[in-house]
């Protein structure tokens, strides 16, 4: 024991953080474990070794992230509960699952929102994106940043999707989000909500024929394995928040909330250059595992759009006309970019 009674471990961590030209911050010992849906190998888990990596060497190893891929703390409802419960630390899961606790979210859903990634990062990153996660500590979660999944796209066993009535009739999973769920019924298709640890199971089992997501999950996921075709119709982009208990976010030093921000806004900047990269190369790697990838044809993207948006005007007049109005004008910002 040091004279002036601090113990040797947080002595060397306060000379660490002192080194690292932090006044004398205050970080503790703490076990944090956060949850990601997807495997390890894709971008998103990805992200999350690098959030455990970078939190380790700001706080000199006091604040220990321990990552778990793949849903293995539980399906996604499941990990958001326990966080407002404060039984588990940090979650990160696809905007669409929020719907049911801040029903904002389901905006970043509406279809055809986004064109592509440059738009989305200005747009998460502006004034609007940070309206939505204001919402968050109210219902128990602090919302850290927002991450890439990508743009979704279809993939199914039974045909390619090359024009608008191919999607009919299809038995799809959705993610349990109202918006995805109107989506498809507008498209005439049969969607059926489900966690995503349970979509390889029933596509394996022809329970169900389809499912939408970013072309690098069904590489990460192994659809390919359970299904042929993927029909690249771009319908929506996913967005990932990286959520902490609000129970947890309480107890921590102003010095340990700046640590953790600071951490999951550096590795959202790795985990979209990883997602970036990755996709360049994922349909080659579809291809090369035996899926049938086809583009579909503008002529028939627009009348699924038309299809689409009575859904996306019926959504948006149940918002706050100020946030609706918001929206609309940070999207005519980054309509010009990319
Ligand atoms: O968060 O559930 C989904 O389809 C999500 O895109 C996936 O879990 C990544």
């Amino acid at each position: 024991m040091t004279p002036s009674g601090i113990t040797r471990r947080t002595a060397l961590a306060t000379t660490a953080l002192l080194l690292g030209g932090a006044a004398q911050a205050q970080v503790e010992d703490r076990t944090i474990r956060i949850g990601t849906t997807v495997p390890a190998d894709h971008p998103i888990s990805l992200g999350a070794k690098k959030f455990t990596e970078i939190v380790a060497a700001k706080s000199a190893g006091k604040l220990k992230v321990k990552d778990y891929p793949a849903l293995a703390l539980g399906p996604e409802l499941q990990q958001q509960s326990a966080l407002i419960g404060g039984v588990q630390e940090m979650f990160v899961p696809s905007s669409a699952t929020l719907a049911g606790i801040v029903r904002e979210f389901t905006l970043l859903d509406l279809p055809y929102l986004i064109r592509n990634p440059a738009q989305a990062d200005a747009l998460m990153d502006g004034p609007f994106g940070q309206a939505l996660l204001a919402k968050l500590p109210e219902k128990g979660l602090v919302g850290l940043a927002m991450w890439e999944n990508g743009l979704r796209h279809i993939t199914n066993s039974r045909h390619p999707i090359q024009k608008l009535e191919d999607v009919q009739g299809l038995k799809i999973r959705v993610q349990q989000n109202p918006i995805f769920i109107d989506m498809f019924k507008a498209l005439k298709a049969n969607p059926v909500p489900m966690s995503f640890g349970e979509v390889y199971g029933a596509l394996e089992s022809k329970a169900l024929d389809a499912q939408e997501n970013p072309l690098l999950v069904a590489r990460s996921a192994k659809l390919y394995e359970v299904q042929k075709y993927a029909s690249l119709t771009g319908h929506a982009y996913g967005v990932i928040i990286v959520l902490v208990s609000k129970k947890l976010w309480d107890r921590l030093s102003a010095d340990e909330r700046k640590l953790l921000q600071a951490s999951a806004l550096e590795a959202r900047d790795y985990q979209r250059q990883v997602s970036r990269e990755q996709a360049r190369k994922a349909m080659e790697e579809l291809k090369a595992a035996g899926m049938v990838i086809n583009e579909v044809a503008p002529a028939e993207l627009d009348r699924m759009r038309q299809a689409v948006q009575p859904v996306a005007d019926r959504a948006l007049q149940t918002f706050d006309p100020a946030l609706v109005r918001l929206l609309r004008s940070e999207l005519e910002r980054v309509s010009h970019i990319g």
